[in-house]
């Protein structure tokens, strides 16, 4: 037996001592938002166990009714939905909820209420469930002004002003991602003790990567400054190699890989999509939050993404987030387009 991996094993820096650690730093802190966590990472290894057990438990396929997005909602989709709700609420420290799947905002009722607001995508990858390949759950922390009276522009806040934000996903292993907005650490859910223990400290994603990531099927419909930079990331004339192209159409799996090993992915806006596809609040927002705590960047075409100010809840964005030299580049097209326009 590997005593010393043995002893290291028992020294277990499981995600709620990191995010005690982290509160410990907050002298004001009243431990709120550690027993919100606690409550995000109890729907996340409920959602966890749901989507191993799918196709046991017969949770494959539709569940009959249909998102705000027109998206026909999966089983999955409806019961991770659920629980977070649910689990969020019970923390007593929520005052306003907006999910993927939900119309309209959840306002907990005031018994209830605590004073943050969560954003959040309870199963993102819907069309890769029924497959198997990776899914995920994505959310970010707002402060509510005023929990007594929380409103609809407590969560149509700047990305800059998000408390935290993270992802689990839901793949061969189960990894949960999370910054409080110092830094990015990664925990991997021990089965065997029900736990998420930290296995990537301070993630900071590459400053240049080897591969792009984007949805090629749409080619035909994109402007000029994203065909130019994948036509340079399949053809460089600086003697560099192409890049390699990696896409699984879950937003959680391809940004956890880009995170990882560097890169681009990117969800630009087209003559199908204008807008883009991708949300700002609870899919665009935590996932810029977590690449520039990672030393990344995360640009709209026009912006940095965390500085949308969302209108609506729903409300789409193009997207293009990873390594910081690689966004450079996709910047300074967007700029010499305008030039051009100017
Ligand atoms: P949902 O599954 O939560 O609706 O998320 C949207 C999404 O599946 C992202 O995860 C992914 O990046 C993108 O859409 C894939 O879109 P497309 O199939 O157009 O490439």
């Amino acid at each position: 037996m590997d005593h010393a991996a043995e002893a290291q094993r028992t020294d277990l820096m499981t995600i709620t001592r990191h995010v005690l650690n982290e509160q410990s730093k907050h002298p004001e802190a009243h431990g709120d938002f550690t027993i919100l966590l606690n409550h995000i990472v109890l729907g996340c290894k409920f959602v966890c166990n749901a989507v191993q057990k799918a196709g046991l438990a017969k949770l494959l396929g539709l569940g009959g009714e249909t998102n705000v997005q027109g998206e026909a909602q999966k089983k999955l989709d409806v019961l991770s939905n659920e629980v977070f709700v649910k689990a969020l609420i019970s923390s007593g420290r929520t005052c306003i909820l907006a999910s993927e799947e939900n119309e309209e905002a959840i306002f907990v009722e005031p018994s209830k209420r605590g004073r943050y607001c969560v954003v959040f995508d309870p199963l993102d990858g819907s069309s890769n469930i029924d497959c198997g390949v990776s899914v995920g759950t994505i959310f970010g922390i707002y402060m509510a002004k005023d929990k007594t009276n929380p409103t609809l522009d407590d969560v149509l806040q700047s990305g800059k002003n998000m408390l935290a934000a993270g992802y689990c996903m839901y793949g061969s292993a189960c990894t949960l991602v999370l910054s409080t907005g110092n830094g990015v650490n990664g925990f991997t859910l021990d089965p065997s003790i029900g736990e998420f223990i930290l296995t990537h400290p301070d993630i900071k994603v590459p400053k240049k990567g080897k591969i792009y990531s984007t949805n090629e099927g749409n080619t035909k419909y994109w402007d000029e400054p994203t065909a130019k930079y994948v036509e340079k990331c399949k053809f460089p004339k600086d003697g560099s190699s192409p890049k390699s192209l990696r896409y699984i159409g879950s937003m959680v799996a391809d940004v956890h890989r880009t995170l990882l090993y560097g890169g681009i992915f990117l969800y630009p806006a087209d003559r199908k999509n204008p807008n883009g596809k991708l949300r700002v609040l609870y899919e665009v927002f935590p996932m810029s939050y977590l690449m520039e705590q990672a030393g990344g960047q995360a640009f709209t075409g026009k912006q940095q993404a965390l500085e949308l100010l969302p209108k609506k809840i729903h409300d789409q964005s193009p997207i293009f987030l990873g390594s910081y030299d690689d966004i450079e580049e996709i910047k300074s097209l967007y700029a010499a387009a305008e030039e051009t326009k100017a």
